[in-house]
């Protein structure tokens, strides 16, 4: 049997940046306005082909933990990366990165991504500004719009082709670490 490496991959930041519809438009690869991944389920799994080695991200969405920033640590543990996005069109979405990077425990260890995602809306923040902050943080930046189907399968193939060289060191993420107390948020 072909072993499968198997990755947490978490996303988080403010509400309403569009963190769930990112995910959806990946996973199902369609834009519903009303699509909600938080309702039934914690995760989706997607088996990606790198090198002719086959990568599962087990993305994780957000069910409202992102009102209780206590329940965020549980929520990350395990995750090989980390997605933080904001809304290109929110400045203080943007603002809010540093506030969320403090919650990723182990930064020389996780892949971090910045995500300045709705591109397709009036920009309150650049891309320079952008970049300048994934620099600042060691991340690697991307901006996406989840409405317009832009750069949402660049972002997940670069997860998956940043992820492939580490995967001799790949272990079994856990299946479910938390149950959310709230999944009716954002
Ligand atoms: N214009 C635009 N709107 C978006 C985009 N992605 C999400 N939205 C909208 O932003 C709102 C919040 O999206 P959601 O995915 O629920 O955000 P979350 O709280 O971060 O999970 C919803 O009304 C979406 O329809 C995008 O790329 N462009
Ligand atoms: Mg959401």
């Amino acid at each position: 049997m072909e072993d499968i490496c198997r990755h947490k991959v978490v996303f988080i930041g403010d509400c309403s940046v569009g963190k769930t519809c990112i995910i959806g438009r990946f996973t199902s690869k369609i834009f519903d306005m009303s699509y909600d991944a938080t309702i039934g389920t914690d995760f989706v799994t997607q088996i990606m082909d790198v090198d002719n080695k086959k990568i599962e991200l087990q993305i994780w969405d957000t069910a409202g933990q992102e009102r209780y920033r206590s329940l965020i640590p549980n929520y990350i543990r395990g995750a090989s990366v980390v997605v933080i996005v904001y809304d290109i069109s929110d400045k203080q979405t943007f603002n809010n990165i540093d506030h969320w990077f403090d919650e990723v425990p182990d930064r020389n260890s996780t892949l971090v991504y910045i995500v300045g995602n709705k591109v397709d809306s009036e920009r309150g923040v650049t891309k320079e500004e952008g970049m300048q902050k994934s620099y600042k943080w060691s991340a690697r930046f991307i901006e996406t719009s989840a409405l317009k189907d832009i750069g949402i399968t660049d972002l997940f193939e670069d997860i998956a082709s940043n992820l492939a060289p580490l995967s001799p060191k790949c272990t079994e993420a856990p299946l479910r670490i938390n149950e959310p107390t709230s999944r009716n948020c954002c």
